[in-house]
């Protein structure tokens, strides 16, 4: 007789980003071992009738247990963080291990694991933000902090504290390219922003809703615009953020049809939420302000577009959890100013649910488009492909079993982050991940959390698959080449 599997998950659809079959899977060791139309129940045994079997879900923004520029704790650490991502059918967490000015990239990223090795309670691993690019950080800790699987890292074009200048952000570019990095960027013009704040400021107009103005999506086009000829000049991909308006996207789609290395993401707030839903009573505002913010419907319509056509590779929660309240988003209070608010919005357990039901069941995307933006690409994007983002024999059993037919009303005090609000409160949606498998172990079952914290593995990137498809073009080649002799040693 032949030993059992470990765990066999029967009967359900398998669906991957290139295909679906109704088949059983088996699990040894954390891995699937086979695929195939009918096996005998291993050790444990699911019975996924009727269920939508699919990559477990990678979630490749989210911010953990991170302080933001002006110095503000997010409400989440990796406990309830990884919780609440699990609970949303994801499997995997990249969260940021960020650098202010003055830091020491390697301690940074040694504070950050301490934090999350004895909390999370499924995978995670660390992009970087680099805020301080000196010689230290350019020439020997990036190098080498690649090299052990931090495979990525983001710049900001805006924060006074945080923001890289054109010159810096080339820098940068140049050791990812030698080095086999990949280059994220919050892609916004500070220097606008903050000439239409003061403006706004000095009118006593300080409402949340004008977070929305001052963050003008010209604003936004513009440093988008720069960071794309900033990546053409050097011939290097990036990857540009949290992308919400139509100018952004128009200009993203028109740089990739020349041949441009340039990759995207956009998150639920820019298909869900738009600039009016921050015009609220009070502070209440507060809660739908991120940057860059809600948008129009015109810019809805393009982010969808988008992710449909091909635009945007990624889609991800940008989960930013700050508290209604004086430790979060409101430092002074009903005093406080949109300029002194916390920027974000949580999403780490509704960014599925919400494009699952909106984005699958209505119609506007295949499921296996669904599962691509939502699992494989963020795996092929940022190196954990030989682990992750698909079903199939040899890498993690990393699972969640939807239910198609699942009705849920959306409510904060049902969720599983520490932030006490929802930006989607009543929303009424279809479809939910009733089971999650984490590397062959049942996380969530039965709507409970079966595993404990720390149960969660740090997973080291390989080089992002956009590095491996670099082509240089002719002319960037010769480029770099007379700059190589000219300027570079
Ligand atoms: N950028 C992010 O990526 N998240 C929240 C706020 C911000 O500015
Ligand atoms: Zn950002
Ligand atoms: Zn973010």
């Amino acid at each position: 007789m032949t030993e059992k599997y470990d765990l066999t998950i029967r009967n359900g659809t398998i669906i991957n980003s290139n295909g679906s079959i109704k088949a059983d899977l088996a699990i040894n060791n954390g891995k699937f071992v086979a695929i195939a139309e009918k096996l005998m129940p291993g050790n444990q045994d699911i019975d996924a009738t009727g269920l939508w079997v699919m990559p477990g879900g990678i979630d490749s923004h989210c911010h953990v247990e991170q302080i933001s520029s002006n110095g503000v704790m997010t409400a989440d650490d990796f406990e309830s963080a990884t919780i609440s991502a699990a609970f949303g059918g994801n499997t995997t967490i990249i969260p940021f291990a960020a650098q202010h000015k003055g830091m020491s990239l390697p301690k940074v990223v040694s504070d950050y694991h301490a934090l999350a090795k004895p909390k999370a309670v499924i995978d995670y691993g660390f992009h970087l933000i680099v805020s301080d690019p000196t010689p230290q950080a350019l020439e020997h800790d990036l190098p080498a902090l690649i090299k052990s699987g931090y495979t990525s890292f983001k710049v900001y074009t805006t924060y006074d504290k945080i923001k890289l200048d054109d010159g810096q952000i080339l820098d940068v570019l140049e050791v990812a390219s030698k080095e086999g990095a990949l280059v994220m960027v919050h892609a916004e013009n500070n220097d606008m922003i903050k000439w239409i704040a003061q403006r706004l400021l000095d009118k006593g107009l300080t409402a949340p809703k004008y977070h929305a103005v001052a963050h003008d999506p010209i604003a936004e086009s513009e440093a988008t615009n720069r960071v794309i000829s900033l990546s053409r000049l050097l011939d290097v991909p990036i990857l540009i953020v949290h992308v919400s308006g139509i100018e952004a996207v128009k200009a993203i789609k028109s740089a990739q049809t020349l041949g441009a290395q340039v990759y995207a993401e956009t998150c639920p707030q820019y298909l869900f939420l738009k600039a009016s839903d921050i015009d609220l009573e009070g502070m209440q505002g507060a809660m739908f302000c991120c940057s860059p913010p809600p948008r129009d419907e015109a810019s809805q319509e393009a982010v969808w577009t988008g992710l449909v056509d091909g635009t945007f590779q990624v889609f991800s929660s940008d989960h930013a959890p700050y508290r209604y309240d004086e430790s979060g988003k409101l430092p002074n209070g009903d005093k406080t100013t949109f300029k002194e608010m916390a920027n974000g919005v949580p999403g780490i357990e509704l960014r599925l649910p919400l494009l699952f039901s909106e984005g699958v069941l209505k119609g506007r995307m295949t499921i296996h488009q669904f599962v691509a933006l939502t699992s494989t690409q963020h795996a092929q994007m940022y190196g954990l492909s030989h682990r992750k983002g698909s079903i199939a024999v040899g890498l993690d059993a990393d699972l969640a079993l939807w239910d198609p037919d699942k009705k849920t009303t959306i409510q904060s005090k049902l969720l599983h982050d520490k932030v006490g609000y929802s930006p989607y409160e009543g929303m009424h949606i279809t479809g939910w991940p009733v089971t999650v498998i984490n590397r062959g172990q049942i996380v969530i079952k039965d709507n409970t959390l079966q595993v404990p914290k720390g149960n969660g593995e740090f997973i080291p990137r390989l080089r992002p698959a956009p590095l491996n498809q670099t082509r240089k073009s002719p002319e960037r080649a010769g480029f770099l080449k007379s700059l190589k002799h000219k300027h570079i040693k």
